[in-house]
């Protein structure tokens, strides 16, 4: 276990498995070099409890272990684990899908309801007291918007179902058109952004979606344009967001993820209109509880020799 995984995987884990704590290591080289030879899975996951502990679970990393069969990470994105090198060394990744699918839809409304009516500024405003002076200004709306889904996997769908709920036009771009969706498709980013007026961004991190929302994206999107990101924060351009923001290219944004986890651009600190989260998607008792749960249950799963519940395909 190289980072420090919530309590629930720790003590289920030790009491199936030898686990090797690298993160409480006095020193965690010599303890990768003393296991190194029986190490054959790794539990790992991205932004856990520690501030800024992120490990990359690299080819490198992987191939210091001659018998490592699986990597059970914490977390639907496994954006922190080189999956195709795993896979071409036939090593097994687990994530953890749908347990929390519901939760980060949530989130992803509540983030594009408080970025088009202003509620944290709102809720500032009150408690400085500056209502006694003046009520509150008058904010844009959801009325009559068009929700652009960039990425239509799980997340997307229950974004996208809520979204109905709201009475908004919805439109989409994944990779593929997703078959079982009726929602109109765009072909490109740029013309999904284009045609919607909020941006909801809700694909995999990683080289291939790198700064995929660029200047151009957020040009397309508008001054009426909101831009929501639930993701992965290297999906965004993250300078050229900050430029958008500040002249007006857009409208406002929500942003639960950032390029460089948990330091977040003073630039976007500071301007009020701009709702920021620390990375609390999926950050319920329950959801983590039922993600810690189905890490445990995969390496069970693979120990006991019986088909793995949640595989990276
Ligand atoms: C968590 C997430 O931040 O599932 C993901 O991909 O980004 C979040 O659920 C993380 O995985 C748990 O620490």
């Amino acid at each position: 276990m190289p980072v420090p995984l919530p309590r629930l995987i720790v003590e289920a884990l030790e009491l199936e498995f030898r686990l090797h704590k690298l993160w409480s290591a006095p020193d965690p080289d010599a303890l990768v070099k003393q296991v190194a030879g029986d190490v054959r899975a790794i539990a790992t996951g991205v932004n856990i409890l520690a501030e800024g502990v992120n490990f990359p679970v690299t080819g490198d990393f992987m191939a210091k272990f001659p018998k490592l069969e699986i990597v059970a990470n914490l977390g639907v994105g496994y954006d922190n684990i080189d999956a195709k090198w795993a896979a071409a060394n036939k090593i097994a990744v687990t994530n953890t899908p749908d347990v929390l699918t519901e939760e980060t839809a949530d989130t992803a409304f509540g983030l594009l309801l408080n970025a088009v009516r202003q509620f944290s500024a709102a809720e500032r405003y009150l408690r400085a007291g500056k209502w006694q002076e003046r009520a509150f200004p008058l904010t844009a709306s959801l009325r009559g918007r068009t929700l652009g889904v960039f990425g239509m996997g799980r997340i997307g769908k229950a974004i996208a179902r809520r979204a109905e709920g709201f009475g908004l036009n919805i439109v989409y771009h994944s990779r593929r058109k997703a078959p079982d969706v009726l929602y109109p498709y765009c072909a490109s980013l740029l013309e999904l952004a284009k045609a919607c007026d909020i941006l909801m961004v809700v694909v995999p991190g990683g080289p291939e979606t790198r700064n995929a929302v660029n200047a151009e994206a957020l040009e397309a999107l508008g001054p009426d344009g909101i831009l929501v990101n639930i993701a992965r924060g290297t999906v965004v351009d993250e300078k050229a967001l900050v430029a958008a923001l500040q002249k007006g290219v857009i409208l406002t944004a929500g942003l639960d993820v950032f390029a460089d986890e948990p330091n977040v651009p003073q630039e976007l600190i500071a301007m009020d209109h701009v709702v920021l989260l620390p990375h609390v998607g999926s950050a319920s008792h329950v959801t983590r509880d039922a993600m810690a749960r189905l890490v445990v249950d995969n390496l069970l799963a693979w120990r006991d020799g019986k088909p793995l519940l949640t595989p990276v395909s």
